[in-house]
């Protein structure tokens, strides 16, 4: 029986929430004891074994769909990798465990580790290519934003929407040169805009809750990775958001035909790039906006994590006092 707001019918067994919590938690740790030392490859990697490790105590049949990379490229978490005991639920995953491997070598804000579980087939794979998103939070009609219009409009209509000014409209774009244009054009309409050097999943969740985060809107080109993985935290909270692939040039298109996506120019809804149901977890590896980061205390290493369920719309934020910590990273 569909739920009355033809939320997704839960199949996920409702343990899972809480296990991916412990996944992500110890990624988190694992990457966090490197936070800062300018090392990227080796924080993500402790990430990755982390993350691995603790995946394959779940009682899943899962299949990594959006991971560390290609079999030949990565030796774990490799698109196509099976995970989990092999028991329960087939599931496909979307994982990261690092997001912003830069953010946590530097020690600067918003560095995660993510995961999102779907039913089988319920992810976009999504090739390692780049992604045009614009997202916003929920409590706006249907349609609000759209890619097909101009950054100007979008920002107008969000506005209008929130009732607001364009000048009272915050908006979230990565700092890359490849935005001069968009910048300027979202500036010309009196919105603010927050750079971000990297992490655009918590760029786009970001916008689910300006009031504590300041953002409304994100806009710009990122991973198609992160897009997908975004779009599943939105299912679970609440929000709008669209995604086209950037296909330039004939490496890239044949890639995503290999992936099974036929129209390089398809415009994505959040729908379309995390269907049904869906489990989405977060632990933060530096202190950000939504999540606090890992704390290593004397004899306590404290987790901030955010878990919730597109099913049943729960959001859930655990802090985690973890004390058998000599074992924390093997147990
Ligand atoms: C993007 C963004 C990610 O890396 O993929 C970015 O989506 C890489 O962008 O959140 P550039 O190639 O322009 O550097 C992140 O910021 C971090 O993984």
């Amino acid at each position: 029986m569909l739920p009355s707001d033809n939320r997704p019918l839960a199949v996920l067994d409702r343990a899972l929430s809480m296990e991916l919590v412990r996944v992500t938690e110890r990624a988190a740790v694992s990457s966090a004891r490197l936070r800062g030392r300018g090392v990227e490859k080796d924080a993500d990697q402790a990430a990755v074994v982390a993350m691995r490790r603790e995946l394959n105590r779940l009682p899943i049949s899962g299949t990594v769909v959006i991971g560390e990379g290609e079999r030949d490229e990565a030796p774990m978490l490799y698109i196509g990798e099976k995970v989990g005991t092999g028991e329960g639920p087939k599931v496909d995953i979307a994982l990261d465990p690092l997001e912003g491997t830069t953010i946590c070598a530097k020690n600067l804000p918003n560095a995660l580790c993510v995961i999102a579980l779907t039913e089988e087939g319920g992810l976009l794979n999504a090739p390692d290519v780049y992604m045009d998103k614009i997202a916003i939070g929920p409590g706006y009609p249907e349609g609000t934003i759209d890619l097909d219009r101009s950054p100007i409009d979008n920002i107008i209509a969000l506005a209008k929407a929130k009732g607001v000014a364009p000048s009272d409209i915050s908006a979230c774009i990565m700092d890359r040169p490849r935005h001069a244009k968009l910048i300027a054009e979202v500036r010309s309409t009196g919105a603010a805009i927050r750079l971000i050097g990297d992490g655009d999943v918590a760029g786009v969740i970001h916008t689910t809750d300006p009031r504590t985060t300041g953002i409304d809107i994100y806009i710009g080109i990122g991973g198609a990775p992160e897009g997908v993985l975004a779009a599943a935290a939105l299912r679970c909270i609440g929000g709008q958001m669209q995604g086209r692939l950037i296909l330039d040039s004939e490496e890239k298109r044949a890639r995503a035909r290999k992936m099974g996506i036929e129209d390089p120019q398809r415009k994505y809804a959040m729908g379309d790039m995390a269907r049904g149901d869906v489990v989405f977890a977060a632990t933060g590896v530096t202190d950000g906006n939504f999540l606090r980061g890992v704390h290593f205390g004397h004899d306590l290493i404290t987790t901030h994590s955010v878990v919730m369920r597109a099913a049943t719309r729960t959001i859930r934020y655990v802090e985690g006092q973890h004390r058998l910590f000599d074992k924390f990273d093997d147990a």
